[in-house]
């Protein structure tokens, strides 16, 4: 597996999956989730509402999968990040948990490439750099890590390039 690292917009990769930090409602909002909804069309919503209405949504820490509509990816992966509030053990472990199963459900549908945005480092707040650790961690201890040819973390503000740089060990140049 091939772990990377890129400062862009998530929409514009190329990858089998791309992975959105959703709400519990599947509905939509800002940030990369408002990005994703925007550029890939009705399509992703509509398998968002029909997941809804079999399931309810989508819990903290869980992840659900629907076709990426007019992105270049094949899939988007909708997974719940939890909101900050200085409450660290559970955050930190269902942040990781947003991590392994978007893995688990890449796996399952056979998806070799997936794309991770920084989440819940944004409207929920948590700690970019504890973000980070977490996310990392949460990807090299993935149980089935093999069946993956390549993950990247996809950054878009230049706080989380940094930090990410440094944790994998990137030099600047
Ligand atoms: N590509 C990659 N990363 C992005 C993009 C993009 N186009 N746009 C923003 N980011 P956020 P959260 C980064 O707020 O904190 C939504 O309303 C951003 O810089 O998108 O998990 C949902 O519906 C930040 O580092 O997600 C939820 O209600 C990271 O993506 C709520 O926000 C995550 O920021 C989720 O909040």
């Amino acid at each position: 597996m091939i772990l990377g690292l890129l400062k862009a917009d998530i929409t514009e990769i190329q990858v089998d999956a791309i992975v959105n930090a959703a709400n519990t409602s599947l509905l939509g909002g800002g940030g990369v989730d408002g990005a994703i909804h925007r550029k890939g069309g009705k399509a992703i919503l509509e398998e968002c509402i029909q997941i809804r209405n079999k399931q309810g949504g989508c819990k903290t820490g869980e992840a659900v999968i629907t076709t990426a509509g007019n992105l270049p990816s094949k899939y988007v992966i909708h997974t719940v990040g939890p909101v900050w509030n200085g409450d660290k053990d559970e955050k930190s472990k269902l942040l990781a948990n947003c991590y392994q199963n978007s893995l688990n459900l890449a796996v399952e549908n056979g998806i070799k490439t997936i794309a991770f945005p920084n989440i819940s480092t944004g409207i929920y707040h948590f700690p970019k750099d504890k973000a980070a650790q977490i996310a990392v961690k949460a990807v090299k201890d993935f149980q089935r890590i093999a069946e993956i040819e390549k993950i990247l973390f996809v950054c878009f503000d230049d706080e989380n390039y940094q930090i990410y740089k440094e944790i994998l060990g990137i030099e600047n140049k």
